[in-house]
């Protein structure tokens, strides 16, 4: 009997490539049919066959106070009452870019535009029209969205530039980044001694989450920071994903480094589309109209997307709210651990603020590679044994997961007697 996932998932597949408008929404990693949602409330969401999950995706972040908060789904209401878009200034982005200052102090000006990748690919053409200079660093394993500069893999030697990691990017745009293993403090160095002067900027996920989760080894984002200091070089910390996740001042507060530039998104914008990079006043300066660097957007500041991330900043800023929803990925975490010791799966969980890694290996990984020898196969099997048990994580071994507010002892217990059985399921 095809299940209305399956006919959906056939229909869409018609129109849209692979039936999805994101690709890692195909399942493609995990194999199978993605559930098609209908409808999100708190932890939980439901599919077009009526299902329940509880949610560990968070549309892959934003949904730090939980699903259609009746907070944010009012100032949305009230919001689009009044406009949808204006294309025109409204005091409400002034109070989001004050909220975003104040919340992220090294943001001393900030522009919103309506996606992290926007605002990651503006960060490195003001990186770039700040310095005078070309040559752009970013990290294996770490993802800053899909402008053309930063889908590029190693190139042949650690210092040379990159090649295109997509069909479509020139090789003479990839041969501008240089891409270095993360946590690699020695290469960092090396490569700022052999070639500084030319580094318009280095930009780096503070605590990686596209590689499934991986923490900044001890001393190397102050390695980053001293070198980009000493060379004029630009640092750009990419917080799209850590901003007001592994703290409400993002990885830079928790980690006490000071970037140039920081990108954001997700949280921002509550689930609604809303990106945005800042920072330093001097480097602001030179974006368009006030300088010669160019960017625009139509529905930058949009009203409604806006009065979405007011109100989930306001959530976010409430006495406690950081401290209970880091607990909560620690009571996860630590219970997935002792469900797959019992089982006897070889596994290793870790959480930072409200994101959490968990890895088919015995000790989560420090680095790219160590990313690579997790039980991929292992992985895949144990998502789809939750997932038939009404546990939604993120559909691939490469992604970090996100707990809300709004997930609780009820919804951590339900997940671990899930993990018990589907342990044993793996095991
Ligand atoms: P968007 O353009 O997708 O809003 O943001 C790109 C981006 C930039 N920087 C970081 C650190 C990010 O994590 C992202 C997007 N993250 C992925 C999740 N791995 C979004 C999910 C998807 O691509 O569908």
């Amino acid at each position: 009997m095809t299940t209305r996932n399956e006919s959906l998932f056939a229909r869409a597949q018609q129109r849209i490539p692979a039936g999805v408008n994101s690709p890692v929404r195909a399942f493609r990693a995990v194999g199978g049919t993605p559930p098609f949602l209908e409808r999100a409330a708190g932890a939980y969401l439901w599919d077009a066959d009526g299902k329940r999950y509880i949610d560990y995706v968070g549309s892959w972040g934003p949904m730090v106070a939980g699903h259609t908060h009746p907070k944010v789904v009012e100032a949305v209401q009230a919001a689009a009452a009044r406009a949808l878009s204006f294309g025109a200034p409204t005091a409400s982005e002034i109070e989001l870019a004050e909220a975003i200052c104040r919340l992220v102090p090294s943001v001393e000006m900030v522009r919103l535009v309506s996606s992290g990748t926007e605002a990651t690919m503006t960060a490195i053409r003001l990186a770039r029209g700040f310095s005078g200079r070309d040559a752009i660093v970013k990290f294996e394993g770490c993802y800053h969205g899909h402008a053309d500069s930063l889908l590029v893999k190693a190139g042949s030697g650690a210092l040379t530039f990159g090649n295109p990691s997509s069909a479509g990017v020139p090789a003479a745009t990839a041969a501008h980044t240089v891409v270095l293993e993360y946590n690699d403090t020695a290469a960092a160095r090396q490569l700022f001694a052999a070639r500084g002067a030319e580094i318009a900027g280095v930009i780096v996920e503070p605590v990686a989450g596209n590689m499934n989760l991986v923490m900044p080894a001890p001393g190397f984002l102050e390695t980053l920071r001293e070198e980009c200091t000493r060379h004029g070089a630009v640092l750009i910390f990419d917080e799209v994903m850590t901003g007001f996740r592994v703290a409400s001042g993002g990885a830079q507060q928790r980690f006490g480094i000071r970037p140039d530039l920081t990108t954001l998104g997700k949280v921002i914008g509550g689930g609604m589309p809303v990106g945005a990079f800042g920072g330093r006043r001097e480097i602001m300066q030179h974006i368009a109209p006030l300088g010669p660097v160019y960017q625009a957007g139509t529905l930058s500041g949009n009203p409604v997307a806006v009065a979405a991330g007011l109100a989930t900043l306001a959530l976010i800023e409430a006495p406690g709210f950081q401290q209970d929803i880091e607990a909560t990925a620690k009571a996860l975490v630590s219970g997935l651990a002792a469900e797959a010791k019992q089982a006897g799966v070889a596994f290793s969980a870790q959480s930072i603020g409200s994101m959490f890694g968990l890895y088919f290996r015995p000790e989560p990984p420090t680095s790219f590679a160590a990313v690579m020898q997790c039980d991929r196969e292992r992985f895949n099997r144990f998502f789809h044994e939750m997932l038939a048990r009404g546990v939604y994580l993120a559909p691939s071994a490469y992604e970090a997961g996100f707990v809300s507010a709004a997930h609780g002892a009820a919804e951590i217990d339900a997940t671990l007697a899930a993990a018990r059985a589907a342990f044993a399921a793996i095991a």
